[in-house]
């Protein structure tokens, strides 16, 4: 899953994609790098960012999604928030909704089931304003895990098929840096939900920590770390900024990790 943040502020490449031109050569370079999906996102959900309106959202997020559907032949998700936001998406081409609230407009799940797309669920708690002051935890994976439980229920609840539906520990939100290591190692955890995973680790604030501080644009080596020790621990989806080193390492990793061990 390649990003595609058209926002002025996103961490890591705020301002970089943000007119309609910039974007859609962005996504034909992922798409030629072997992305199998493209997330275009309209607001940034970095701790202390500002929030956008739905029309400022819209005016982002539709020129991008109706012209990467025109060209190219890979699959659009919409990174939002708002059922609003992603009703005209999907109108506009968008074929999944990747919801970091889980469902916390209430009008998602029916927009979502309505168009017959698919979800992602990601687990944050508060809001990415207040996040990262909600970090306590007993045991991380097992608190992730049965906090997106009820979330899954009412997505069910809602008629949204089970194949749909993709998890996510919503690495960054409302973690410390360990607690996101921690996650990936024990994704097992949350794959016993029954779900599909997907991490978003890439150019986080841990890899960087984990690398002596180096800043965001530095962290595509350690992203890929993060993706091939995601893969061998069950997930499947990875959302990343630089596709090309990341499908390397999950093409390279994957061609080895699915021999099971014992036939070694
Ligand atoms: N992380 C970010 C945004 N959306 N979606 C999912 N499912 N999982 C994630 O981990 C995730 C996400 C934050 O990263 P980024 O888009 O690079 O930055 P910003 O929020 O500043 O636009």
């Amino acid at each position: 899953m390649g990003i595609l943040n058209v926002t002025p502020d996103s961490f890591s490449d705020g301002g970089r994609f943000r007119d309609a031109g910039p974007a859609l050569a962005r996504a034909r370079e992922m798409a030629a790098a072997g992305a199998d999906l493209l997330d275009v996102g309209g607001e940034s959900t970095r701790p202390g960012a500002a929030a956008v309106g739905v029309d400022e959202e819209m005016q982002r997020v539709l020129p991008v999604v109706q012209a990467i559907r025109a060209e190219l032949d890979v699959p659009v998700s919409v990174d939002t928030r708002k059922a609003e936001v992603a009703r005209a998406a999907l109108v506009a081409g968008a074929e999944v909704v990747n919801d970091v609230s889980a469902l916390g407009d209430p009008a998602m799940a029916d927009v979502v089931t309505g168009a017959g797309a698919g979800l992602v669920l990601m687990h944050m708690r508060g809001t990415p304003a207040t996040m990262q002051s909600h970090t306590t935890y007993g045991d991380v994976a097992a608190d992730v895990a049965a906090e997106l439980a009820p979330t899954l229920a009412r997505a069910r609840a809602a008629g949204i098929e089970d194949g749909r539906i993709v998890l996510d520990p919503g690495i960054g939100f409302a973690k410390t840096a360990e607690q996101n290591v921690e996650l990936i190692a024990r994704l097992g955890v949350l794959a016993r939900l029954g779900y599909p995973l997907l991490v978003g680790a890439s150019r986080k604030a841990f890899i960087g920590g984990l690398l002596g501080g180096i800043p965001a644009h530095g962290r595509d080596a350690g992203t890929a770390g993060a993706c091939v020790a995601g893969l061998a621990r069950g997930a499947r989806i990875f959302r990343v900024h630089d596709v090309r080193t990341a499908r390397h390492a999950l093409d390279v990793a994957w061609s080895i990790l699915r021999i099971p061990a014992e036939a070694a």
